[in-house]
């Protein structure tokens, strides 16, 4: 029924640990357009944009990152990093005034890419609740 095939959807897209599509970006093997970069951190252009400005902010180390829910006291660092990163980002985009930092932890919040990033968004006015 419904319910089942939303279980068997969530779990096709579980963290299985594996490299992502974010580790070419990060090499460069695949094109994005960097907004900003530093030794730690690399933001860049969404390709499926949910707002005028649409930026996703990762560690260019995963270091099993995959999602928020597996931080761990080491991780702290890069965590304040990603959100400094951020408001470097929203300062860049002319946006401070208003943007939104979003992240997608796991099925249920439909995460799709399993390293994790920061949504920053922006450039309309934005609603709550988010969907
Ligand atoms: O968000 C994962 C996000 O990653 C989603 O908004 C699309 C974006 N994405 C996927 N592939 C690319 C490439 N190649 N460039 C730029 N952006 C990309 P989530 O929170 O996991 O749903």
């Amino acid at each position: 029924g419904n319910e089942e095939d939303a279980a068997k959807a969530a779990a096709a897209t579980a963290d299985s640990g594996a490299s992502t599509i974010f580790d070419k970006i990060i090499n460069k093997e695949i094109p994005s357009t960097i907004v900003y970069e530093d030794d730690k951190v690399l933001a860049f252009r969404d390709v499926n944009p949910q707002a005028p400005v649409h930026v996703l902010v990762i560690p260019k180390l995963r270091d099993g990152l995959t999602q928020l829910g597996k931080a761990e006291e080491r991780h702290g660092n890069i965590l304040g990093r990603l959100m400094c990163a951020a408001k470097i980002v929203a300062e860049k985009e002319g946006i401070l005034d208003g943007f939104r930092v979003v992240i997608n932890n796991g099925p249920g919040a439909c995460q799709s890419v399993y390293h994790l990033h920061l949504h920053v968004l922006g450039g309309r006015q934005m609603k709550w609740p988010p969907g």
